[in-house]
């Protein structure tokens, strides 16, 4: 029996309350509240992409970009309903017999189930893989959002599981594209060849053309569960893509940015929504090969997942959904034409003697994670 007076049980009820208030205002920055909460506070921006003063939102989205490298967005068209669904079937799929997620292994293409300690992110500093699954669906179709390569036949067993993949693998990537138009604006690209500046990334993603791009679905088991002493669920790393788009959930934190404004570690919470039927903001990251494209003016910033406290007791496990939208593979890292870059010398694709390409950047990356 608990030896709290019932009091006590209303007065922690309040608080949290309170606080869920206060993060919900503060995380969607407004200025009434001044006080610095630190159990709760958002190092981010929250940028609505659906504002209709879109300079504004060039304005926002770039600062964003430039400095933590990360974001939230909001204004996305996805609802709570369907992140609901995702995460559902994440979790169905992550149930099933390991014997039989492991009949489809990760390839070299990246493509695949990831069993636990398949993965390092972190080579240098961890000796041992991270505690987490993943499942990576490659090869994408983005006119369909098909993979052209073996899935589980679990999804396709079943229309509707199937239906809510290739619809949401479809709306993702396009939501990438729409935050790479609004940044080539931000940083006023030249129309060249007869290309427009807004169109200077999103030329390079023809959908039905092979990329990189991939859609990952992650569950990290709980700390009690595993080696109690292992404190790193996904090492530090930076993103090899050029955008990242991620979905997670509340009461499983654990996302931390090495903030490259503040130079120390983060956390990046869950913001909910202000809206009941609307998903919560989408977190945003800048990959390597944005920063490497802009020399180096949008962050690439590195970020791990860790067991903190609260998750550390709660025992509880993290599922995260994310997208790392890639560039068609052939797309060369060549400098952005615009002022602001061609003023930045010696670095990134400022630097480079060779031009290489989108995959051949990939496979370097790859190839350092897995050991091939
Ligand atoms: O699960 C997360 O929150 C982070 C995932 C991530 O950083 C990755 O898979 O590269």
């Amino acid at each position: 029996m608990s030896s709290k007076h019932p009091l006590s049980e209303i007065g922690i009820l309040f608080k949290d309350a309170l606080f869920k208030l206060i993060n919900q205002q503060y995380a969607h920055g407004s200025k009434n509240f001044h006080f610095n909460i630190t159990k709760m506070s958002n190092p981010l921006k929250i940028v609505d992409i659906s504002q209709d003063d879109q300079a504004l939102v060039q304005k926002q989205l770039l600062d964003a970009a430039t400095t933590q490298g990360f974001l939230f967005i909001e204004g996305h068209d996805f609802t709570q309903q369907e992140v609901d669904s995702l995460f559902e079937l994440s979790n169905e799929f992550f149930k099933l017999p390991h014997e039989y997620k492991q009949k489809f292994p990760i390839d070299a293409s990246n493509h695949g189930y990831s069993d636990f300690a398949g993965e390092n992110l972190d080579p240098k500093n961890q000796k041992k893989g991270d505690p987490k699954e993943a499942l990576n669906f490659c090869a994408l179709n983005f006119k369909t959002g098909d993979s052209s390569k073996p899935i589980p036949d679990w999804f396709t067993n079943d229309s509707s599981r199937e239906e809510l993949l290739r619809g949401v693998i479809v709306r993702l990537y396009k939501l990438s594209i729409r935050i790479l138009e609004i940044l080539a604006q931000g940083l006023e690209i030249e129309d060249t060849d007869g290309l427009k500046g807004k169109d200077w990334f999103s030329a390079k993603y023809a959908p039905d053309k092979s990329s990189g791009s991939t859609f990952r679905l992650l569950h990290y088991p709980g700390q009690k569960s595993l080696n109690p002493e292992s404190v790193v669920r996904a090492g530090a790393h930076t993103d090899y893509g050029a955008v990242t788009l991620l979905f997670q959930r509340e009461n499983q934190a654990g996302l931390e940015i090495y903030s490259p404004v503040s130079k120390q570690w983060e956390s990046v919470p869950f913001v909910p929504s202000n809206d009941a039927g609307v998903a919560p903001p989408i977190v945003v990251n800048i990959g390597d090969l944005l920063s490497y494209w802009t020399a180096g003016l949008l962050k690439s910033t590195i970020h791990r997942v860790k067991f903190p406290k609260e998750v550390q007791e709660t025992g509880q496990d993290r599922y995260s959904i994310v997208f790392f939208s890639h560039p068609n593979d052939d797309a060369l890292l060549e400098p952005v034409p615009c002022s602001v870059i061609r003023n930045r010398e010696g670095r990134g694709a400022n630097n480079a003697e060779v031009k290489i390409t989108a995959r051949e950047h990939l496979q370097r990356r790859l190839a350092a994670t897995y050991g091939w």
